[in-house]
């Protein structure tokens, strides 16, 4: 545990404490520590009780609608019911606050707008909503990228100014902080307590669902505030009386009481973003929200099948993608893929630029055409470089770019799409990173502690868990497992395309390790035969797929 601990910079004894022990009352920071949050927590107060008309305005993925549900959630509570969800349309409105929509929400008598998400990069649209008569608060995390809007408070603890010690947050955490802020306020004005059904303290955390959802799914960090909200966040999601969920994960034959990061990760997160990607984010929001099973149970089959489609698009478009690169031999020339086409639907660019980033390891940039002219794309990072940085260093070729580390957004300056890639090129060898990911071997597989096949048992596994929830910035604890006899080889599953190894341990124990969607061949062809011996590097899983749980390995590399 030590090993796996010092492996995430975790070194002293009260850094262990705090980390193996998330804590909700200790981890998570004053929302009054953001900068605005006095100013729009009274404002939100002012509005509750002149009951003046609220819009809640998110962004329509899987951080932007869980944050929705928390406002929805909340003024439902409290018995207020003069507020309506505004989420736009990908497609046809794209991301952030818009002209058509914030006159559209005036025109239903709106007095305050809240975002969720988005905002932090619509000054002009703000100055519009004001105009009307609309008050704006703006909570967001993306980061400043221009002027600051004009608005009647700004939360944002990425902007200049906020000291927020948390910079990680994720756009649903920051609405939640603000909801805390109204309630904490609240409480303190007894007035208030008078004419609302204040809920008791503490009930904000059954809001955690939404939370740690969107924690897990905005790819942010978890560490700190960020790791206890995604643990306290699953703690709700196992329990959580949601309709919602309840169809979800009954249609999906995931066990709630046992849920993981892992099934949020892949199988919650894409069912919500499909939504805006081949439908309506407002379906995915409407699932969360609903009461009714009947309801509930019809959009989680909605939202399954327009995934499938997605699954089907974004395969399509990996493979079409991967042939582009073989073609023009990138990866013997460049050290970043940046490919774009005209026909490409920029809101599947996201997804397939994460594939891709995860399979050549290299920061990877797409682009394709939204509405008439407007050339659209998604970046990911392989860590190698903060993509924000890297765009802002090649700025001219972008009309428009944002985003965070890891992950971006950016909207191609027509005149430059032909030196596009050449520019990033360039721009990418004075902003790179150095990158350092623990022990590595030749072939760029890490790991971090050796152990034997016998040493894959509970107790040990009871240990790993600690570490979880797992993900980005906490990755899953990856072993090297040296000279394992492979008892049997074979390909499971409908067409055959996973791949299971049975493997002895010297004390004569059987243990199986998987890999989904690879072949023998798959890792340094030729070497896994039954009978052989093999070096492999592999996290352990506990998987439920049979009637008693079995702890296994999933398969990262040979060695
Ligand atoms: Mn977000």
């Amino acid at each position: 545990l030590a090993t796996l601990l010092s492996f995430r910079g975790i070194k002293t004894l009260s850094e262990a404490e705090s980390f193996l022990n998330p804590d909700f009352e200790n981890h998570l920071h004053d929302p009054f520590l953001m900068k605005d949050m006095e100013k729009a927590a009274e404002r939100v107060l002012q509005a509750l009780c002149n009951n003046e008309r609220i819009a809640v305005w998110s962004d329509y993925d899987a951080d932007g609608i869980p944050g929705a549900v928390v406002w929805h959630d909340f003024f439902k509570k409290i018995g207020f019911e003069n507020f309506e969800n505004y989420i736009p349309d990908r497609h046809e409105e794209g991301f952030g606050l818009n002209h058509d929509g914030v006159e559209t929400l005036a025109g239903r008598g709106v007095k305050l707008l809240i975002t969720v998400d988005c905002g932090i990069a619509d000054a002009k649209e703000v100055m519009h909503a004001r105009s009307l008569g609309i008050d704006v608060i703006i909570t967001d995390h993306h980061l400043l990228n221009g002027q600051s809007p004009d608005a009647v408070a700004v939360i944002d603890p990425n902007q200049p100014g906020c000291t927020y010690p948390n910079k990680d947050l994720c756009g649903a955490g920051v609405a939640f902080q603000l909801v805390r802020a109204v309630l904490a306020l609240a409480r303190r004005q007894s007035n208030f307590r008078l004419s609302w059904r204040l809920p008791i303290e503490g009930w904000e955390k059954w809001l955690l669902d939404m939370v740690g959802l969107a924690t897990l799914s905005d790819m942010v960090s978890l560490k700190g505030e960020n790791r206890a909200l995604a643990y306290y966040g699953l703690r709700v999601l196992r329990k959580s009386p949601r309709a919602g969920w309840r169809a979800l994960f009954s249609l999906l034959k995931l066990n709630q009481k046992q849920l993981t990061e892992d099934d949020i990760g892949f199988m919650i997160t894409p069912r919500i973003n499909a939504a805006s990607r081949l439908g309506q984010p407002f379906e995915a929001f409407k699932l969360l929200v609903t009461a009714d099973d009947l309801e509930a149970s019809l959009l989680a089959k909605r939202l399954n099948r327009i995934n499938d489609e997605r699954k089907g698009r974004v395969a399509a478009l990996v493979r079409e993608i991967r042939k582009i690169i073989a073609e023009r031999a990138l990866l013997a020339e460049r050290k970043l893929i940046v490919v774009g086409n005209p026909n490409w639907r920029p809101a599947l660019l996201g997804l397939v630029a994460n594939s891709l980033a995860t399979t050549y390891q290299r920061p990877v940039f797409l682009w394709g055409r939204e509405g008439g002219n407007s050339f659209k794309g998604s970046c990911r990072s392989d860590g190698s470089v903060n993509l924000v940085s890297l765009m802002a260093a090649a700025r001219d070729n972008f009309l428009d770019f944002g985003g965070h580390h890891s992950s971006g957004g950016f909207t191609v300056n027509p005149e430059k799409i032909h030196s596009l890639a050449d520019d990033l090129e360039r721009a990418f060898e004075g902003t790179r990173s150095i990158f350092i990911d623990g022990p590595e071997n030749k072939s760029g597989c890490s790991f971090e502690a050796v152990l034997s096949l016998d040493e894959v048992n509970e107790e040990n596994f009871s240990l790993i868990e600690k570490l979880a929830p797992f993900g980005v910035g906490n990755p899953k604890p990856v072993f090297l497992f040296e000279n394992a006899l492979v008892v049997s080889v074979r390909q499971f599953g409908k067409e055959s395309n996973h791949l299971s190894l049975t493997l002895r341990a010297r004390s004569g124990k059987k243990i199986s390790a998987v890999a989904f969607f690879a072949s023998p061949d798959a890792f340094f062809s030729g070497q896994i035969k039954s009978g052989g011996r093999i070096n492999l590097v592999a996290t352990i899983e506990k998987s439920y797929f049979r009637s008693a749980p079995e702890l296994r390995l999933r398969l990262v590399n040979l060695r």
